[in-house]
């Protein structure tokens, strides 16, 4: 576990290159967690994708290894190992120095910005070990930095050569230091998430993946010659489409704009932004520029063929973006990103060139495409009525709720108002909500039940999602209102929690409930879930205790394979069927009480992870649900 320190601008001042991203790693890649780890891959794979984008790679491949490393090999020009003017190879100031700049930064299309692009340099100073070997002039050329620091001696203040090779490339082997993250493991999932969306983002290249770990050689090609088009229809995959994706692209100041977009049948928009291959989460000025441009031209459209009378109002960017799947990829010199998690776009000549692009494009494709055109405005046209009437159900829900807090009465807050030291348990079922009640300390801890399940707003349209109770209540609670459609009233500083924690029995009907929770929270409370403020609570499947009395609590039952393997005493075993059967003495100690409890924080970043959230939650196959879960609400981190 890192250690937890107070910094302040003078003690930033004398700490020095790697040590001062060893000393506070947080600052560099976000997080110590999963999240942060795997970060680690896609830092190293991004420098082989810039490789790429200059023009002299094709071949990218990623392999997990047996002992828990992590390899990927290029087949670029290989890093350049020559002498540099400071007397060390250029290799070295690669791996050593913030930000190396200049040469061997990729200037043309850097990544910088959010947690990516923060240099080879970082991932160096994060590792173990970090193996380097660079094939060019005929030679492989070795170097090797433990914790950072070069562990290899340089021959004539050059590289060794370890052996002869016609080919080029660049191939690094590292192993993530266990002294700075709080797991090692890499998730496989997560990555090959990641390498399917950067094969869709770079047509022309092959990415080949292996995990290696745990016996097994899992081997997956990704090459997807249809680009951001094979994209789309991969993120629609499940959903009945009206079209063919439409696909466009241009040039605008020297920001390249690419677009592809697909309508589905379904009250939802799903509009992806990437700038220089990386996911903005938070969206920006591409996306904008974009819509804005985009809502123009169709509604130009909808008067040009009548569907919008002289006295209509024009039909809003939502209406016109409702049924939408698109992808805006866009190639920028010199990338800016602003907010909380840095991943939002902020270069006001990108939302100009997306415009731009948009503007000329767009026209050129409907001209000569008018079925589609009509289909694409029907879309609009029924979302539009839909709008008026949920605008109405929306003023009597608020109205009605202005002046009681909790409507239905369930929530028992808690007496603190800071909400940064509060949390919410969000409880399935009357009688569990009753124990946690008793349970909680109320000083800091609110409990709002709920009860059956929730409304599946995967399908639902927003008038009925506004009047389920259940999630009135929720909105109610948590007191940041939502976002969805027209508007967005969403204010994540209203947030009266810090702590949003499901807690559901750790059986097939907690797992639905928690799903069911998080999709509801992915569609109009997205950035409760970038943010970091929704976690899983995980009830213990079994108490043991040993004949000397001594008792430990186990979360699945791989800790109870452990237990048994380690206590070959007798012991007694106690199996909890669900939260309801735990006293509150029980209930505090196992899922309450934070010194003692395990929670998983819920992260979503990779925009196929987003994308595929609720199709994998909503699936009617239970065990994939299950896995999701455990998967994907990845860390579990025992909450200290
Ligand atoms: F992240 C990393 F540095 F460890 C890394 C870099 C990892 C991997 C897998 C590949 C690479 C990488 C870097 N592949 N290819 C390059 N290319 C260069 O660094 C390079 C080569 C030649 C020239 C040139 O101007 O001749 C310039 C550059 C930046």
């Amino acid at each position: 576990m890192p250690k937890k320190e107070t910094y302040d601008a003078s003690s930033i001042s004398v700490l020095e290159g790697l040590e001062a991203v060893r000393k506070r790693p947080g600052m560099y890649i976000g997080s110590t967690s999963r999240k942060g780890l795997n970060h680690l891959i896609y830092e190293i794979v991004d420098n082989a994708v810039d490789e790429h984008l200059a023009g002299y790679c094709d071949r990218i491949e990623v392999v997990l290894e047996a002992d828990g490393s992590c390899t990927v090999t290029d087949n670029g020009r290989g890093i350049p190992v020559g002498m540099h003017t400071k007397g060390v190879p250029a290799e070295r100031l690669v791996f050593t120095t913030l930000h190396a700049g200049g040469k061997f930064d990729n200037q043309a299309y850097k990544t910088s910005g959010g947690l990516h692009g923060v240099g080879s340099s970082v991932v160096n100073a994060l590792s173990a070990y970090l193996d380097v070997q660079i094939s060019l002039d005929g030679y492989v050329h070795h170097d090797r930095y433990e914790r950072g620091g070069p562990v290899v001696e340089l021959v004539d203040g050059l590289l060794p050569k370890v052996g002869r090779t016609k080919t080029t490339g660049t191939k690094i082997n590292f192993l993530p230091d266990d002294e700075i993250f709080e797991k090692i493991r890499f998730s496989s999932t997560e990555v090959e998430s990641r390498l399917h969306e950067t094969a869709y983002l770079n047509p022309m290249l092959t990415i080949e993946f292996e995990d290696r770990r745990d016996g097994k050689a899992e081997h997956i090609t990704f090459h997807e010659p249809d680009g951001i088009v094979g994209f789309v229809k991969d993120l629609n995959k499940k959903k009945e489409t009206i079209h063919e994706p439409v696909y466009f692209h241009g040039e605008s100041e020297g920001i390249t704009v690419e677009c592809a977009f697909q309508y589905i049948n379904e009250f939802q928009e799903n509009v992806l932004g990437f700038c220089n291959n990386i996911y903005n989460a938070e969206g920006g000025t591409h996306l904008t520029g974009f819509k804005t441009t985009f809502t123009t031209v169709m509604n130009s459209y909808a008067r040009e063929l009548g569907i919008l009378k002289e006295k209509d109002s024009n039909f809003t960017g939502a209406d016109i973006r409702n049924g939408m799947t698109a992808v805006i990829s866009i190639k920028h010199p010199d990338p800016r990103f602003e907010g909380q998690t840095k991943t939002k776009l902020d270069n006001p000549d990108a939302a100009k060139a997306a415009g731009k692009v948009t503007g000329e494009e767009v026209p050129l494709y409907f001209d000569r495409n008018l079925e589609i055109l009509k289909n694409v405005l029907a879309c609009a046209e029924r979302s539009a009525k839909i709008r008026k009437s949920e605008e109405k159900a929306k003023t009597n829900m608020l109205s009605k709720q202005k002046y009681s807090f909790d409507a239905n009465g369930k929530l028992a807050n808690c007496e603190k108002k800071d909400p940064s030291l509060c949390e919410i348990f969000i409880v399935e079922g009357d009688s569990a909500g009753g124990s946690a009640k008793t349970a909680r300390d109320r000083n800091f801890q609110a409990i709002l039940p709920i009860r059956g399940k929730i409304l599946n707003v995967e399908k639902a349209s927003m008038d009925k999602v506004l009047a389920n109770a259940e999630i009135k209540s929720m909105i109610n609670a948590f007191g940041c209102g939502f976002s969805e459609g027209y508007g967005n009233d969403f204010d994540i500083t209203k947030l009266r929690y810090d702590k949003i924690i499901i807690m559901a029995d750790a059986d097939v009907d907690g797992a639905h409930i928690s799903t069911l929770l998080l999709t509801l929270f992915y569609r109009f409370m997205p950035e409760l879930i970038y943010e970091g403020h929704v976690y899983i609570a995980m009830p213990p499947l079994y108490k043991a205790m040993s004949s000397k009395g001594k008792e430990e609590y186990l979360y699945d039952d791989k800790a109870l394979e452990k237990y048994r393997k380690t206590h070959k005493e007798k012991f007694t075993l106690q199996r909890y069927k669900g939260l309801g059967e735990m006293d509150p003495e029980q209930l505090w100690e196992t899922t309450l009480n934070p010194e003692t409890r395990l929670l998983k924080l819920v992260e979503i970043e990779d925009a196929r992870m987003a994308s595929d959230v609720t199709e994998i939650l909503m699936g009617t196959d239970v065990s994939p649900r299950k896995a999701f879960i455990y998967e994907h609400a990845t860390d579990a981190d025992l909450d200290v």
